[in-house]
């Protein structure tokens, strides 16, 4: 009998788990742009914009394969607003035999789609989604009966069982990781390279006017959108970074600079996220550029432990802990957001830089997302959830399985130590060193305390002070807080109530 199978919005995959064995004579794929989907968080404008205009291309991907598409459209006036009403609404259109579809990225989706298969009435199949490089299964085994789990180990392991940059059974060039070499900070007024961006085509330029009228109220600007939205573009782009811009990845990892959005990063994460590029595809290209002599040793292993390390570990982890990692708040961070992360109306240069151009682009680069708008959030104390529903708004690659370990796990230490072994909580000095940010700040960044001091200086002993009794024993933090220890009580007090003042003049209030 005829099979309903579903495909949601970041499985876009022609190898996606839920279309295996279909038969376009019988089947029908269910896509559906839902209300549900594009407002649990208010979406940047650009995310929504991507994902509709990516299953509208791979829906006609797929009829031209001669696939039967159930589309249904956010304006369709019969749009129940859900996916589990749309899946009710194509039953009831049936017959059917059976549903199938591939585990879906978020615990709130998975919950409503596995109280859908327990009411359905017939077979429903949650098939696993193998276009991860590391199954639950394999992580689960890896960390087992481990006190701490940390990326650097599984990576390791994920390197000798892929084979990538390896040497027999060593590491290419003697070493797994060569992170030491990717610090250097970007010379003033860098210029990176030129980037590729892509022109909408026209579906996406339809997409886009319908989020322009749908959601007009949501974060973001619409008109720098140039994002792949189909497998091609995905390629074109990822072409371009492979042969131009990866030999610069691995120096320029950790660089900022002023309306510098993309330095040497891939922008690549939207498509992965979506199903347009496959993990171990990239890693492998990205290898091949390396034993072909076009970038060095450090560009390449730095951008595949990104990927076949952090991107698998952080997923392994979501699952691994979910749903109670969704509540961890290990350092009782109970502060509101500021207002200027949203508005980026705020003196502080590195901010309004940072939360400018993710406006324009919905995108900021790793650092920019750990060390500038996550550390401002780690040391004035803002509620993980407040943090967490920025972060999944604002990125058009935010999905929680990725978002959530690295906001509450790296950024907020929320989790205890689970990602990482320490906050990455940092003085104004970590953001001098690698970017030309300070240099036209109103703030300066060589000041202590005070109001015309940065408030990552005045922050920052408060910080530390204030979460003693739950960082005092991390052996990583042991020199902090001898120095801090050194300061004497009045001292300490001080500079507990320096950074008192900062969170209230930056807005951070209690929570009610
Ligand atoms: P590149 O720097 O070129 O890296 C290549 C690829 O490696 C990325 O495309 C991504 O797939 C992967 N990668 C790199 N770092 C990480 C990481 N820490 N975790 C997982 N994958 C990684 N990434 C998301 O995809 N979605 C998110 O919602 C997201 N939220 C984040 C929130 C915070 C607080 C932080 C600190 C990081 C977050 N990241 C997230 C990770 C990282 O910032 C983005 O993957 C990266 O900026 C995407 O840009 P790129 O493709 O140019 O990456
Ligand atoms: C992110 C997103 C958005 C904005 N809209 C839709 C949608 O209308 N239909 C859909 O199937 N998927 C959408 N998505 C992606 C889902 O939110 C995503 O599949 C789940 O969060 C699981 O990762
Ligand atoms: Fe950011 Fe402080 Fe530097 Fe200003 S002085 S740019 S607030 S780090």
């Amino acid at each position: 009998m005829a099979v309903l199978r579903l495909v949601l919005g970041d499985q876009l995959s022609d190898r996606l788990t839920a279309l295996e064995g279909l038969d376009p004579a019988a089947d029908t794929v269910l896509m559906a742009e839902v209300r549900a989907e594009a407002t649990y968080v208010r979406h940047h404008k650009q995310k929504i914009a991507l994902v509709f205009a990516a299953m509208r291309n791979h829906a006609e991907r797929l009829r031209a394969r001669g696939v039967r598409v159930r589309y249904v459209a956010i304006d369709d006036p019969d749009n129940s607003g859900s996916i589990t009403g749309e899946l009710a609404r194509a039953l009831d259109a049936g017959p059917y035999g059976r549903v199938v579809l591939t585990e879906c990225g978020e615990w709130r989706l998975a919950e409503h789609l596995a109280a859908f298969a327990e009411g359905a009435g017939l077979p429903v199949e949650i098939r696993e989604d193998r276009r991860f490089i590391c199954s639950h299964d394999r992580f689960r085994r890896w960390a087992s009966g481990k006190s701490q789990l940390r990326m650097e180990f599984f990576y390791r392991e994920m390197r000798r069982a892929t084979g990538l940059l390896m040497d027999g059974d060593q590491p290419e060039g003697g070493r797994w990781n060569y992170d030491a070499e990717n610090r250097k900070k970007a010379p003033r007024g860098v210029k990176p390279p030129q980037r590729l961006r892509i022109t909408p085509n026209a579906i996406a330029q339809g997409a886009m006017a319908d989020v322009a009228c749908l959601f007009p109220d949501h974060f973001g600007a619409l008109h720098d959108f140039g994002w792949p939205t189909t497998a091609e573009e995905a390629e074109t782009v990822l072409e371009d970074f492979l042969a131009n811009i990866l030999p610069g990845f691995g120096d320029w990892q950790d660089a900022m600079a002023e309306d510098q959005p993309w330095m040497w990063h891939g922008l690549i994460s939207t498509s992965l996220n979506l199903g347009l590029l496959d993990p171990v595809d990239v890693c492998r290209r990205a290898e091949a550029v390396y034993r072909a002599g076009r970038a060095p040793l450090n560009a390449v292993e730095g951008f595949i432990r990104q990927i076949l390390g952090w991107r698998e570990f952080v997923r392994g982890i979501y699952w691994l802990k979910a749903p109670e990692y969704r509540a961890r708040n290990f350092l009782d961070a109970d502060r509101n957001l500021p207002w200027f992360y949203w508005s980026g109306e705020t003196d502080m240069a590195c901010v309004a830089d940072v939360v400018r151009t993710t406006r324009e682009n919905a995108y900021a680069h790793h650092i920019q997302r750990l060390m500038v708008t996550g550390n401002l959030a780690l040391l004035l104390g803002v509620h993980p959830d407040a943090v967490d529903d920025w972060y999944m708004a604002v990125y058009a690659d935010a999905y929680e399985w990725v978002e959530m370990p690295n906001t509450r796990g790296m950024a907020l230490f929320a989790d205890g130590g689970i990602v990482g072994s320490k906050p990455y909580a940092a003085s104004g000095a970590y953001i001098d060193r690698m970017s030309d940010y300070c240099g036209g700040c109103r703030y300066d960044v060589k000041s202590k305390s005070g109001d015309a001091a940065c408030p990552f200086n005045r922050l920052y002993w408060g910080f530390l002070e204030r979460n003693r009794g739950r960082l005092r024993d991390n052996p990583r933090l042991a020199m902090p807080y001898r120095t801090l220890d050194g300061f004497g009580e009045a001292k300490r007090a001080a500079l507990a109530a320096e950074a008192e003042a900062c969170r209230t003049l930056l807005g951070a209030t209690p929570r009610d």
